[in-house]
C-alpha cells in the first residue's frame, strides 16, 4: 500500500514527523487552493488559519506541496509563504506529478494530487474546499476533473463543502456512484454546493457523528474496498451566498470562459477568480469560511478514526 520507492520521495516537516512518531492523527491539506484558488494575501492567511483550526482540535495539519523535487508532507511557514506569494507554482494533478517532481519545480497539489501524496504518507483524512467534478457541458468538452477518478482508486477520506457550484453536481454524483465512492453528509441530508448549502441532491448517507463517520470509513477499508470517501458539510449559514445570485453569476463566468477559449486546468481557477470579482469578494469570504469549517469536521474525523482502530468495529 505504501511502496518503499515512492516513500523515498517524501519529506516530512518536523511537526508532522513528531506527530507520526507519537501516533497523533494527521489531516492533509492541499496547496492548489493556496496558489490557484484564492488571491494573495487571503490565500496565505487562510492556509495558516486552517492549520490552526486543526491543531487546536488536537490533530496535526500536513499541507502538501512539491518543492525542489521532493513531496513535502507539512510545510514550514517560509514554504507556505513561498507558495502563497510566488504565483509560479504549477497546478499538480495525477498527470503532472512526475513532470514537476522530476524537474524539481514548485508544485501545488490538487485534490487528486494531494490524495496520492497523503496515501503515500499514510494519512487517512484530507480537508479541501470543494472537490472537482463533472463540468457543465462535459458531454461535449469531456471536462471531468481527475479528482473523481482519484476518489475511485485512492483510499483517503476527503472532507469538503460539496462540489463547486460551477460544476454539474448531478452528473458528478452519478460519476461517483458508478465508481463506488460513497458520499456522506454531515449536518444535513443533502450534498452541499460550495458557496451555497444545498445542492438539491441527497447525499448517500447522512452521518453527523464523527464516530459514525469513522466506523463507516473503517468498515469500507477493512473490507478491502479501496478508494476514497467524500464527506460533505455545508458552508456556515452566515457566510453562505444566495443561490439565485450565485447561479446567475456562475452562468456569466462560464459564458466568459467559453468566449475567451479558456480550457483544461485553467478553467477552474478562472471561474473562481471571476466569481470573486462578480460577487465583490463575497465568494472569497464564503470560500474561506467553508474551508475553516471543513477543517473542524476533518480534525474531528481524524481523531475518531484514530480511536476506532482497525479490525471488526463495535456497533
Ligand atoms: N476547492 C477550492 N479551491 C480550489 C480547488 C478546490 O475551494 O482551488 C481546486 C482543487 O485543487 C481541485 C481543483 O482539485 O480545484 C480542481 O481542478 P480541475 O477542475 O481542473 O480538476
Ligand atoms: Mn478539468
Amino acid at each position: 500500500m505504501q511502496p518503499k520507492l515512492a516513500q523515498s520521495w517524501l519529506t516530512y516537516s518536523a511537526p508532522v514527523a513528531a506527530a507520526r512518531a507519537v501516533g497523533r492523527p494527521l489531516v492533509a491539506l492541499e496547496s492548489t487552493i493556496i496558489t490557484h484558488g484564492m488571491p494573495y494575501p487571503e490565500n496565505l492567511r487562510t492556509a495558516r488559519e486552517v492549520e490552526a483550526v486543526i491543531r487546536d482540535l488536537g490533530a496535526e495539519p500536513a499541507t502538501i506541496a512539491l518543492i525542489g523535487g521532493r513531496i513535502h508532507i507539512g510545510l514550514s511557514d517560509e514554504e507556505l509563504e513561498l507558495l502563497g506569494r510566488s504565483g509560479q507554482a504549477a497546478k499538480v494533478s495525477r498527470r503532472d506529478l512526475p513532470a514537476v517532481l522530476a524537474s524539481g519545480g514548485l508544485g501545488a497539489t490538487t485534490v487528486a494530487g494531494t490524495m496520492i501524496c497523503a496515501a503515500l504518507a499514510g494519512i487517512e483524512v484530507f480537508v479541501t474546499g470543494g472537490i472537482g467534478g463533472v463540468h457543465r457541458g462535459a458531454p461535449q468538452s469531456f471536462d471531468i476533473s481527475a479528482d473523481l477518478q482519484e476518489l475511485a482508486r485512492t483510499s483517503v477520506a476527503v472532507v469538503c463543502a460539496g462540489a463547486k457550484s460551477i460544476l454539474d453536481i448531478g452528473l458528478t454524483l452519478e460519476y461517483l456512484e458508478t465508481h463506488g465512492v460513497p458520499v456522506l453528509s454531515c449536518g444535513q441530508d443533502n450534498f452541499a454546493a460550495f458557496y451555497t448549502r444545498d445542492s438539491g441532491f441527497r447525499a448517500d448517507y447522512r452521518l453527523d457523528d464523527p464516530a459514525d463517520q469513522a466506523r463507516f470509513i473503517r468498515t469500507k477499508w477493512d473490507l478491502g474496498l479501496a478508494g476514497g470517501v467524500v464527506l460533505s458539510t455545508p458552508v456556515p449559514e452566515a457566510a453562505a451566498l444566495p443561490s439565485e445570485e450565485i447561479a446567475a453569476l456562475t452562468d456569466q463566468a462560464l459564458a466568459e470562459a467559453q468566449a475567451q477559449g479558456i480550457s483544461g486546468k485553467a478553467v477552474t481557477p478562472f471561474l473562481l477568480a471571476r466569481i470573486k470579482e462578480l460577487t465583490g469578494g463575497h465568494s472569497l469570504a464564503a470560500n474561506i469560511a467553508l474551508v475553516k469549517h471543513n477543517a473542524e469536521v476533518g480534525a474531528r474525523l481524524a481523531l475518531a478514526l484514530a480511536r476506532a482502530g482497525h479490525g471488526r468495529v463495535a456497533v
